[in-house]
């Protein structure tokens, strides 16, 4: 009897506070979509784009095996570089080579149009609902591994 009415005012009070809670203060755990786009910097070539998505709080790199999974026109491969996690090898059968100094680079693009490389790898980075993640071929310069020992790029 007596654990009868401490049940009930308990919870309408969390009811209550459910209720109360403001919009912002309410998490959205659902999958964030996010397009990935494939472009060769040397071809004049129309990147190709695809759409998937990661899980809440998500890593890159898993949204890309799920899009590998479930796309044929999109394959990629990389290595496990001891320190820094994943490295992205090669896109679509295109692989990134030492001795001409190409690799694919990470970059994104926000919703506003506004475009950062990520200071992180695919391992590592976290994409937000509605970025464009873009996967661009393209060349390193001397400036990038001249400061190997000390500067970040
Ligand atoms: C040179 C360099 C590169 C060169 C490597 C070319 C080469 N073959 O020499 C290029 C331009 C390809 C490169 C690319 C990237 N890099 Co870089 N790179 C460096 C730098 C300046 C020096 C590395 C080095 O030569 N060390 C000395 C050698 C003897 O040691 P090493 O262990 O053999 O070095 C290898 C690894 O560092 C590896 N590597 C280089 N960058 C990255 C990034 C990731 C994610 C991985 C897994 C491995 C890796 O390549 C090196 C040569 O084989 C470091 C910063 C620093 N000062 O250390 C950043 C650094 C390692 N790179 C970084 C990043 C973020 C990237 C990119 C993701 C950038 C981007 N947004 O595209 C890409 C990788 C994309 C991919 N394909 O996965 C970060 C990694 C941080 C992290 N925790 O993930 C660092 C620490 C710079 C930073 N922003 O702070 N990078």
């Amino acid at each position: 009897m007596m654990k009868r009415t401490m049940r009930v005012p308990a919870l309408t009070t969390a009811a209550l506070l459910l209720l109360l809670l403001p919009a912002s203060q309410t998490q959205n755990f659902d999958p964030a979509p996010i397009q990935i786009v494939v472009r060769n910097s040397f071809l004049e070539e129309e990147p190709l784009t695809f759409s998937t998505h990661v899980v809440y709080r998500g890593i890159l790199l898993g949204a890309m095996r799920r899009l590998m999974d479930s796309d044929t026109n999109f394959k990629f491969t990389y290595s496990e570089d001891p320190n820094y996690g994943p490295y992205l090898e090669s896109v679509n059968g295109l692989a990134g080579k030492d001795e001409a100094q190409t690799y694919w680079e990470l970059l994104v693009m926000k919703p506003d149009g506004t475009i950062a490389r990520p200071d992180v790898g695919i391992g590592c980075y976290i994409p937000s609902a509605n970025e464009k993640i873009v996967f661009n071929f393209t060349r390193w310069t001397k400036s990038e591994t001249m400061p190997r020992r000390t500067a970040k790029h």
